[in-house]
């Protein structure tokens, strides 16, 4: 049974991909409940979103005032999840990079997991149609991830997972203050230090083909930045566990 399981897909200014990507989830894995997490994007993905919630029963809609960066999007998303009930909570870009498609092996994935991730850089994973810098920038910055904070995940910064909610649960949400894709990181940095286990499965990402990206210089900064922050307090406990000075 697979009722239980909430995806979650934040959305601004996706008008034109989300009809497709709640199409493919509906038509992949019927029993699974979709909930859009819309920023009041100025093209009217909200609207567009209640209109597929007026016609299906599986489809939620949580409307947020301004854009507020993915991290707060999917907080609000588990809270509304995890206060009805669901037991698993999906993360899912809207644009079609996160494949439908690969949602059931992932589901699948959670039998021996706490935590699944959709990794493109495992072997049998990989990316379609992204430009050179992007792939640099996504392989770059999971080395670095991996340096600073050694938490042995090959793709720590990817945004195609599958959660537990008693994994969510242990993970102290309360106080995860990132806003942009270094969210992912901090969650699974989080997921690594309460010893929940984490599964990566190969997944082929697929470059949006509708709308535009909204990662951007300050979306990089703050990663960068936020991962040396964690990586020098890490070390710092580990040098001097009992915190004695
Ligand atoms: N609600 C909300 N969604 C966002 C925000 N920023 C990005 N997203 C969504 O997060 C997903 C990933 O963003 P995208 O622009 O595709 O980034 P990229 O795949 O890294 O280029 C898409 O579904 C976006 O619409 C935000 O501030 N608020
Ligand atoms: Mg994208």
């Amino acid at each position: 049974m697979t009722d239980d399981v909430l995806v979650i897909i934040p959305t601004f200014n996706e008008r034109q991909s989300l009809p497709q990507i709640v199409e493919r989830v509906r038509s992949r894995t019927p029993d699974v409940h979709i909930l859009v997490v819309d920023d009041n994007s100025p093209d009217g993905t909200g609207d567009l979103a209640e209109e597929l919630a007026k016609g299906d029963a599986h489809v939620h809609v949580l409307h947020r005032t301004t854009k507020n960066g993915l991290g707060a999007a999917y907080l609000a998303g588990f809270r509304w999840g995890m206060s009805r009930g669901f037991d698993v909570l999906v993360e899912m870009d809207a644009d079609g990079s996160h494949r439908p498609e690969h949602l059931p092996d992932m589901l699948a994935a959670l039998d021996g997991a706490d935590v699944v991730i959709g990794s493109r850089w495992v072997p049998g994973g990989g990316v379609v149609n992204w430009p050179r810098h992007r792939q640099w920038l996504s392989q770059g910055g999971n080395r670095y991830t991996q340096t600073m904070l050694g938490l042995g995940v090959r793709d720590a910064t990817a945004g195609y997972r599958v959660y537990r909610r008693d994994a969510l649960e242990r993970m102290d949400l309360a106080s995860v203050a990132s806003q942009g894709y270094c969210f992912q990181v901090d969650l699974t940095r989080r997921a690594a230090a309460a010893g929940l286990r984490i599964v990566e499965v190969p997944i082929t990402f697929v470059e949006r083909e509708e709308g535009e990206s909204k990662m951007s210089g300050v979306i990089v900064a703050e990663a960068l930045w936020r991962v040396t922050q964690w990586g020098v307090v890490q070390r710092a406990r580990q040098l001097d566990p009992r915190g004695t000075h």
